[in-house]
């Protein structure tokens, strides 16, 4: 790591003295006995140890200001490796590797034994790990709340080049970057039913009647900003039963029913969903929303006072953002808490409850937008429903004062379908109840304006606006690529990590033959380390003297990993018919990183052939190693964090209007990889920063899509013309990568034949030249070099530090409360 933020006043020796009272006192253990967890816990204890003051100091000052709270709701929070960057924050990490040297431990081994918080599926869960990281830096005070599931996503491995999933065990020995309050624990009703009376003046009272409950128990963790004193908190809630069994029925010798109840209700934060935008339906999913949603809206009311006149300054004291539609039910939450509890008028309630609310949309696929049956809703959660069907009829009445006889109008914006089945449309919900709604990339909020939500951005046109996403200059660059940030630092000085639009003063940079040099020097190392990386993790031996060419993203359909094979495919098979010299080819390695929703079985599918094409390409030496496909299984954070740095090309080849912005794309540009992408997501603000000359740009527009799918699109014409296509399709079809087998891909040959849902055939041809031109421009290195630093020199502007200013701007008007 080089140089901290501020010279901590710590020396060696204290650290030291500090780590062994640690291993004593907090594990029992000395250093000759500490086994390797005790070892990485006493160093993580000791580290955290120094943020610990300015933490308290952080919730002293927001708690004595009053100040407004941006309440961040996320189901999910991909945080990835923690020690790193407590180090980065508290300027401790040569402190930390000096000390440890002087044991004869070695840090990074240590800090190897790390197993990352995997509690999130994607882009979406690292999204909110970004947001609270630049909002801890910009001194925002602020929480994120969400849940602590005891499995985060499974972990992935290969049997027959197949995905297995195993559970992710990460708090099989304890965490130590946690800190438990069960002191502060809050109940959570379910089920049940709602009584109605009626009080003195003829209003309805509703009291719910819940027939269970459980304990939401908070677990904080410290989020320390970077280059400040501020820390701010996020708090996820794990479920535990609020009696831990029954008595009667154990010394009854009835032991399993005796601990049915505590068992059902800690269940509830036992596992990650590991669906990614193919929502299931499922009642513990929604048990899981209510859950942290109904803690964090309570404690955030319980810190602003459940007085009228304290409750009526919430719009002054929170602002609560909704991570997509799986915190929606905060919004009747909010309704019943004001109303029923505190008894608030509802026109009062639900004017304070719109203005505290706001909401994030992540996606433009219709199947992943979420619904919950009305059926189920009113079992779990009965008052909810009831305040949902109200909160329709009075929206539902606007609707028809403003477009009196549209009835058509009136059924498409209902908050509740009625095809194919009765349920609450939560995108719906969360638009009705927001101040304002935002979408994630340019293109992404103007579609999501145009068609997803175009009758609710017709009626509210002021009410839609766009973030576009960031990612962390602190992990993804200055962790992440400690090279690439040395040569920075040489080059415009350090306070780029605070203010990432600094890049900019690298242009000149570009032009300079020494600093290329220097760049390039750094990308070879960056390759030497991934590949030294994947040779221990994965047993993987690549050549480091290759074109990295990397795929990594969830594996969805329409983010077309399907197209990259076919890449792949088409030079192995120009090679095998002699069109194609592997002699004077650039060598090219392709990495690919990628889970696969469990259920999902055709991305799984994907995955069996990326591994079939990957060992048979691999092993054939006809091949001369001119193509190599790498797939490490179980990609995650800390890979990314090796794998992204030693990228030469980032593979961005979603179709047009599918991907809402992507942010992996944003992180490869940052550490001057160059794009190969379709004008998709933020793919078409990369471009227009980065300059059309350093972006491979490829593929049909969004409007260009609509309209071939409305004239009728036919996959198997574009395999009938197109000999290439055809070869490489035909020789997966063929068996040659199965052994022979021909019934193995059958079923993704014949999807991409006659479905092909997401235009894979028709984007083929432009794909391939512009791969062609690709392995041309990366035949000059220096040139390349110069276009990979514009790249990075250009990309300042995708710092989620930027995003949460645009919120602050747009949405939240949060002042800054920063701490001394
Ligand atoms: C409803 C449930 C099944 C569900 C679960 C997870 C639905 C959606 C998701 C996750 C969505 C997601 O990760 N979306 C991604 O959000 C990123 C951050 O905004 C975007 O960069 C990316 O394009 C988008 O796919």
């Amino acid at each position: 790591m080089n140089q901290p933020p501020a010279s901590p006043s710590v020396s060696v020796d204290d650290f030291t003295t500090d780590f062994i009272s640690r291993l004593h006192n907090s594990r029992g253990v000395d250093l000759e006995s500490a086994s390797d967890n005790d070892l990485y816990s006493a160093l993580a204890w000791t580290v955290r140890k120094h943020l610990i003051d300015r933490w308290l100091v952080t919730k002293r000052v927001q708690r004595e200001n009053k100040a407004k709270t941006v309440a961040y709701l996320s189901a999910e929070y991909l945080l990835g490796a923690q020690l790193h960057n407590m180090l980065l924050a508290s300027g401790l990490g040569t402190v930390a590797r000096e000390s440890m040297a002087s044991l004869g431990l070695s840090f990074d081994w240590l800090a190897e034994l790390e197993v990352e918080p995997g509690l999130g599926n994607g882009g979406l869960g690292r999204l909110a790990a970004c947001f609270v990281d630049s909002l801890a830096t910009l001194d925002i005070p602020a929480t994120g709340y969400g849940i602590r599931y005891q499995h985060g996503i499974f972990r992935q491995t290969f049997v027959d080049g197949r995905q297995v999933e195993q559970p992710d065990n990460w708090l099989e020995l304890g965490s130590p970057w946690e800190f438990p309050h069960p002191e502060a624990s809050i109940v959570v009703h379910f089920g049940g039913h709602v009584e109605h009376t009626t009080d003195a003046e003829g209003n309805d009272l509703a009291a719910w009647k819940p027939a269970w409950n459980v304990l939401a128990v908070p677990y904080n963790y410290l989020v320390p900003g970077y280059g400040t004193q501020n820390v701010n908190s996020l708090r996820l809630w794990s479920a535990r039963a609020t009696q831990s069994f029954d008595l009667q029925i154990f010394n009854s010798g009835d032991y399993e029913n005796a601990v049915r109840a505590q068992t059902y209700a800690e269940n509830i934060s036992q596992v990650l969903y590991p669906e990614d935008s193919t929502p299931q339906g499922k009642e513990l999913r929604l048990q899981q929303q209510y859950f942290f949603v109904a803690a964090s809206v309570q404690e955030m009311i319980g810190q602003v006072g459940t007085s009228l006149d304290e409750l009526r300054t919430l719009p002054q004291r929170v602002v609560f953002q909704l991570n997509d539609t799986h915190p929606v039910i905060a919004i009747p939450e909010m309704m019943r808490l004001l109303v029923d509890v505190y008894g608030m008028e509802w026109d009062e309630a639900w004017g304070i409850t719109r203005s505290v609310f706001n909401y994030t949309c992540h996606t433009l696929l219709p199947e992943a937008l979420e619904v919950w049956s009305v059926d189920l809703l009113g079992r779990l959660l009965p008052r909810h429903l009831e305040i949902i069907y109200r909160i329709n009829d009075d929206f539902v009445a606007e609707v028809r004062e403003s477009h009196p006889g549209n009835e058509l109008l009136v059924r498409r914006m209902s908050i509740i379908q009625e095809q194919p089945f009765r349920a609450v449309r939560m995108a719906h919900l969360a638009t009705v109840g927001s101040t304002k709604v935002n979408g994630v990339a340019a293109l992404h909020s103007e579609l999501l304006k145009d068609k997803v939500l175009v009758d609710f951005s017709n009626l509210w046109p002021e009410k839609f606006t766009n973030v576009t996403n960031g990612v962390t200059p602190r992990r993804f660059v200055k962790i992440a690529n400690p090279g690439l940030s040395s040569l920075i630092d040489e080059a415009i000085g350090t306070d780029w990590v605070k203010d990432l639009s600094q890049l900019s003063r690298l242009e000149p940079f570009a032009d300079d033959a020494a600093f290329r040099e220097q760049f390039r020097a750094v990308k070879a190392a960056n390759k030497t380390r991934l590949v030294e990386t994947l040779r221990k993790r994965d047993g993987i031996e690549l050549a480091d003297d290759a074109i990295f060419d990397v795929m990594v993203k969830r594996l969805h359909e329409y983010k077309r990993q399907m197209l990259k094979v076919l890449h792949v495919v088409t030079l192995y098979d120009k090679i095998l018919r002699g069109e194609l010299d592997p002699e004077s080819m650039t060598p090219r390695v392709v990495i690919f990183g990628a889970k696969a929703a469990p259920g999902y079985l055709m991305a799984k599918e994907i995955i069996a052939l990326i591994n079939a094409v990957g060992a048979t390409i691999n092993a054939d030496p006809r091949v001369k190693g001119a193509l190599y496909v790498a797939f490490p299984a179980n990609y995650n954070v800390t890979l990314a964090e090796t794998l992204i740095p030693a990228a030469d090309l980032s593979e961005q080849i979603s179709l047009a209007g599918k991907e809402a912005s992507g942010t992996g794309n944003m992180k490869f540009a940052l550490n001057g990889a160059l794009t190969i992408g379709t004008l998709d997501g933020a793919n078409v603000e990369i471009r227009e920063l980065v300059g059309d000359d350093n972006f491979f740009l490829f593929g049909l527009t969004e409007p260009e899509v609509a309209t071939l799918q409305a004239k009728g699109y036919v996959p198997s014409a574009y395999y009938e013309a197109n000999a290439s296509l055809k070869n490489a399709i035909d020789l997966i079809a063929s068996g040659a990568f199965s052994g022979g087998n021909r019934q193995t891909f059958e079923g993704i040959v014949s999807d991409l034949l006659w479905h092909d849902r997401f235009l894979v055939l028709a984007d083929y041809q432009a794909y391939i030249e512009a791969q062609n031109v690709v392995e041309s421009a990366y035949a000059d290195q220096d040139a390349w070099a110069k276009s990979a630093i514009l790249n990075v020199a250009r990309s300042g502007f995708f710092s989620s530090d930027r995003s949460i200013r645009d919120y602050l701007d747009r949405i939240w008007h949060t002042p800054a409360v920063p701490v001394q």
